[in-house]
């Protein structure tokens, strides 16, 4: 099977799930960061550099033998069960990991609305509803499911998952300074939260990852 991932230039949740998933299963994939006329080609008529095209003009996209998979929770899933990091014979735990996919994309949503009016005053009381409000809330909603996981650190069971992975670096991005007015300690009163960011960072593969293809832990 040739497995290519079109992502930008970025370690951002979307893909760093599945490069991710599949670096860990020791499943070889081609990392095809796009960058310049290639993303504005991308936007304008969905074109990717393979000359095929995204159905909805955006990344991530998974090229699996010519063939084309978009969104991140279809293809975290596709390599997921490649790779062993979400089940293929257990619906229920498969529908657990899928409802934090699903969270980490409707926290994104937030995000990115609270990015959307570039006007100073507005943008900073977007980003304080933002910091003060939502992002605690959706915190706290995780936290109660990991509490619920008496297992381990993860969210489901004992082992990691696409799940782990997907919040984990969500997390690295929300906590990273980015945001403007999201400040870097705002996970501090998660200590579940914080474990699993520092249970995903213990696995040497996810370590490897990092130094190969970034120089440092990020
Ligand atoms: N629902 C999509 C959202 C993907 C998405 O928003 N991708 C962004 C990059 S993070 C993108 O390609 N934006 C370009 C655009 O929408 O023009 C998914 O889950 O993959």
């Amino acid at each position: 099977m040739e497995i290519t991932l079109y992502y930008f230039k970025i370690p951002f949740w979307r893909a760093e799930v599945t490069r991710l998933a599949l670096f860990i299963g020791d499943i070889p994939f081609k990392d095809y960061r796009v960058e310049g006329k290639e993303i504005d080609k991308l936007k304008e008529t969905g074109l990717l550099p393979n000359k095929q095209i995204a159905p909805f003009k955006q990344l991530p996209i998974l090229d699996v033998d010519g063939k084309i998979i978009a969104q991140t929770g279809a293809i975290a899933r596709f390599c997921g069960k490649l790779s062993g990091l979400y089940p293929k014979d257990n619906d229920f735990e498969a529908a657990q990991i899928d409802q934090i996919i699903d969270a980490a994309q409707d926290i994104n949503y937030l995000v990115t609305l609270s990015g959307r009016d570039k006007e100073k005053k507005r943008l900073e009381l977007a980003r304080k509803i933002l910091a003060t409000k939502h992002l605690p809330k959706w915190f706290q909603f995780l936290e109660n499911l990991l509490a619920k996981n008496k297992d381990s650190n993860f969210f489901i069971g004992n082992k990691i998952s696409i799940a782990d992975l997907a919040i984990w670096r969500l997390l690295g991005w929300l906590t990273s300074g980015l945001l403007d007015g999201v400040p870097t300690n705002i996970l501090e009163p998660y200590e579940k939260l914080k474990k699993l960011r520092e249970e995903v960072y213990k696995h040497p593969k996810v370590n490897e990852w990092m130094l190969k293809t970034y120089g440092k832990i990020i």
